[in-house]
């Protein structure tokens, strides 16, 4: 308006910061506030919880951007509230507090927003980055040649097949065995190779933080490393077909000995239909388009089986671990998906 220039602005002798402080000191006081209810009062229940590395992973940068994020909103919402109590029009002598020269050409305002906004969304991208680096992908998969993995020399393998509309899972250091129920044990590294028999599915172990594509002729692989004993749900996180939402079931975390004597019975108790299973790989493929109708394991390009990956073997394991690098050199691709 044509009027405000050249106006004083505001009554002789009130400063022309005293606004700005006073927004700033409510919203320093705001925040403080703000995200000290937040760290500790809301955050310990963010999901997906803590029962794995991966999952208080989650917790913690979650907690974390939440509490960058406050002040941001909260900053907005003073400056809102503060507006509309002191400089509405209907408020008599109160002058217009920004217009004219003074809201113009301001560079320390200019500057310090610009430094402020670059530092909050460079700092964010950099904690973001080492958080995905340094817990071995954070639960998430890496893909076949994982570029990050974990420190642990005793990883448990589980692989995680996926087909229309279940989820098995298959013990390569308990024979191959492959079971309806993921069961894994505590305080243990956790190497999961999500592959698909049919289309694209995706493992979401909700409470362990780990969530990983299963595509057909893919070992996907993600790690996590297990904290707690407990319940955990498994969906299938990617639509899938008519019955993607029926796709889900609950595993568990045990103690390591009680993991040891379900694996050992388990593979036991197995032992008949094992041995009509494609042999152990990393991939399978489906050939019941054609006139076999089975599922026969996919060795074309398979990488080698990782030496540390051995949680659990047993004699009859490593035997296992032989037969699959065998199989690798001298089965053939017994079909292809197209
Ligand atoms: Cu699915």
């Amino acid at each position: 308006m044509s009027d405000r220039a050249g106006a004083p602005g505001r009554p002789a002798g009130a400063h022309p910061l005293q606004d700005i402080r006073r927004i700033f000191a409510i919203w320093i006081a705001l925040s403080i506030v703000g995200d000290l209810i937040f760290w500790f009062v809301a955050g310990p229940h963010v999901p997906p919880g803590d029962m794995t590395s991966s999952a208080s992973g989650a917790q913690f940068d979650f907690n974390v951007l939440f509490m960058v994020a406050l002040p941001v909103i909260l900053g907005v919402w003073t400056y809102m509230g503060y507006a509309v109590l002191m400089w509405r029009a209907s408020r008599p002598g109160v002058p217009d507090p920004v217009g004219g020269p003074r809201a113009r050409s301001n560079l320390k305002v200019q500057l310090w927003w610009i430094v402020l906004t670059t530092i909050t969304v460079l700092g964010m991208f950099i904690f973001g980055t080492v958080e995905l680096i340094v817990p071995a992908g954070a639960g998430g998969a890496e893909g076949p040649n994982p570029i990050w993995t974990p420190t642990s020399k005793t990883i448990l393998p589980v692989q995680v097949i996926a087909q229309q509309w279940k989820f098995t899972y298959r013990y390569p250091t308990f024979g191959g065995m492959e079971t309806n129920t993921l069961v894994i044990p505590d305080n243990t590294t956790i190497a999961f190779h999500v592959t698909s028999l049919d289309v694209i599915h995706s493992f979401w172990a909700y409470q362990l933080g780990v969530k990983i594509d299963a595509n057909p002729g893919v070992d996907d692989i993600g790690y996590t490393t297990t904290n707690q004993l407990g319940r955990f749900s498994v969906r299938c996180n990617e639509l899938c077909g008519i019955w993607h939402g029926a796709m889900w079931d609950f595993g568990k975390v045990v103690t390591k000995s009680q993991f040891m004597r379900w694996g050992e019975a388990t593979e036991r108790a197995h032992a008949d239909n094992t041995k009509y299973l494609p042999p152990f790989a990393w991939t399978y493929v489906p050939t019941a388009n054609t006139t076999t109708g089975v599922t026969v394991a996919n060795t074309s390009g398979q990488a080698p089986f990782s030496k540390v990956q051995k949680y659990g073997a047993t004699t009859s394991a490593k035997k296992t671990l032989k037969n699959v690098v065998t199989a690798t050199s001298t089965i053939t691709t017994g079909g292809s998906t197209g």
